[in-house]
């Protein structure tokens, strides 16, 4: 039972999102996504549409996700991989190297972008045809 864990705010859930957990969730067998808290995204200075509870209740009917858990802060992976037993470290590539603090607790892998999508682009649009 190879079991993957991956990190993200997954507002406003689009393709890119879906293809990145598609691809994170082919490499084993279970797949954890620690979703970022809204105070967590404070600190990431991003502004969600969607609450905590919205963003995981989306995640949650998402047929490659079996488990969603909040994250807090910057500090808790090597907890979490620990704690999950995580076999595989999986986040997009404009991550690349931020993470490899993790190699020496699980594999780490960081997988193509899907370009030309994104949850700001996605809103920013809506906005303006929403005017
Ligand atoms: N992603 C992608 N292609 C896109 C947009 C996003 O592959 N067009 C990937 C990102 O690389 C990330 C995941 O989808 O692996 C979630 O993206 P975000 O919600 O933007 O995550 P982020 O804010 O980068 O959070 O501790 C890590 C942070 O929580 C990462």
């Amino acid at each position: 039972m190879k079991r993957v864990i991956t990190y993200g705010t997954y507002d406003v859930l689009h393709y890119g999102h879906i293809n990145l957990l598609k691809r994170a969730k082919a490499l084993g067998d279970y797949l954890i996504v620690v979703l970022s808290s809204d105070e967590f995204n404070a600190i990431k200075n991003k502004k969600s549409y969607y609450t905590y509870e919205q963003r995981k209740t989306i995640l949650e009917a998402c047929r490659y996700v079996d488990l969603v858990i909040p994250e807090y802060n910057w500090e808790q992976k090597i907890e979490d991989v620990q704690k999950y037993q995580a076999d595989i470290f999986v986040m997009g590539d404009d991550w690349e190297g931020k993470f490899d603090f993790l190699k020496e607790y699980c594999e780490v892998v960081y997988l193509p972008r899907t370009p030309d999508v994104s949850s700001t682009q996605t809103k920013e649009h809506l906005n303006k045809i929403a005017k």
